[in-house]
């Protein structure tokens, strides 16, 4: 995979289609905020991470805490479309004995840093990660990548503030600021206000970019990795549920889906990704 925009742009097509399979063969996941994030996986296994599917332990390789870790079948979809495990295994999530619970876990699936699920723990391990690669003075970065509703967190502001201080500028963070959480709007249940203002006030260098717009994420991270000794937050705007027909709707966080909601899904992205093919 390399930096070209229409191939990233297809891969984050057959990220969303690969996900809604795992959350198929359980009739039902968290469809919602696993779709909004799609495009960032694709900025980031297509193009900004050094990985290494082969060697998912590679120690110089980048980290990512997928913070909001009840999304795990993106996760889970980008790195079975990287090679990280068959494909096939995509249709044992939340099994009994599988590799693929629903939430990220570091002790089972190939490719996963750190095990997360506790709103605002993950971002917290985050940190703790990247200060102990600056100290032994490693090249790694750690990516993160928050909800806005888990930004209700205390425990986010706690990360934030220490990270500032210990000018963690081999940390870049994100919000997938998709509005909503888990019943209804983030400004409804506890309104976290200008996210990118608040980061910036604890001392990050923040930016905010159209989060399903892969240039514009790929050009915030490359400015962002410009800014040593500050943790850098981007806030991505979003819409929960993106380029998935059935999600369409108020209650769209953990959906129980039909098989047939499940293939028009995945026609509708089929069709999305031949279009994108035909374009020069
Ligand atoms: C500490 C904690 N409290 C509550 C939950 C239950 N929970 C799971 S997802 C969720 C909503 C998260 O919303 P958001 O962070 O905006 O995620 P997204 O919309 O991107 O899926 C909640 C409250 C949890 N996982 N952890």
């Amino acid at each position: 995979m390399n930096n070209n925009l229409k191939e990233l742009n297809i891969f984050a097509a057959r990220i969303r289609k690969a996900a809604l399979r795992s959350m198929n063969s359980f009739h039902g996941g968290h469809v919602g905020g696993s779709m909004s994030m799609a495009d960032l996986m694709a900025a980031l296994y297509g193009a900004a991470m050094r990985v290494d599917p082969k060697n998912p332990q590679w120690p110089e390789r980048d980290w990512l805490v997928v913070s909001k870790g009840h999304c795990g079948p993106a996760v889970y979809g980008t790195l079975a479309l990287m090679g990280y495990f068959p494909e096939d295994e995509l249709e044992t999530l939340n099994k009994e004995g599988t590799r693929l619970p629903s939430h990220c876990d570091r002790n089972r699936t190939p490719g996963i840093d750190m095990t997360t699920g506790s709103l605002g723990q993950g971002v917290s391990c985050a940190v703790g990660a990247a200060w102990a690669m600056q100290y032994r003075g490693m090249p790694n970065i750690v990516y993160t990548i928050l909800g806005d509703g888990e930004c209700d967190e205390g425990q986010v502001w706690e990360a934030a503030l220490f990270a500032a201080t210990k000018k963690l500028g081999n940390l870049i963070a994100f919000v997938d600021q998709n509005q909503k959480q888990l019943d209804g709007f983030t400004r409804e249940i506890c309104d976290v206000g200008d996210l990118r203002q608040k980061f910036e006030d604890f001392g990050w260098h923040a930016q905010e970019v159209d989060g399903h717009d892969i240039a514009a994420i790929l050009a915030a991270i490359e400015q962002a990795k410009q800014t040593p000794g500050q943790p850098s937050m981007i806030v991505l705007h979003t819409v929960k549920g993106k380029d998935c027909c059935f999600a369409d709707q108020y209650y769209n966080h953990f959906i129980r889906f039909s098989e047939e909601d499940y293939q028009n899904a995945a026609d509708w992205l089929d069709q999305k990704i031949a279009k994108l093919e035909s374009e020069d």
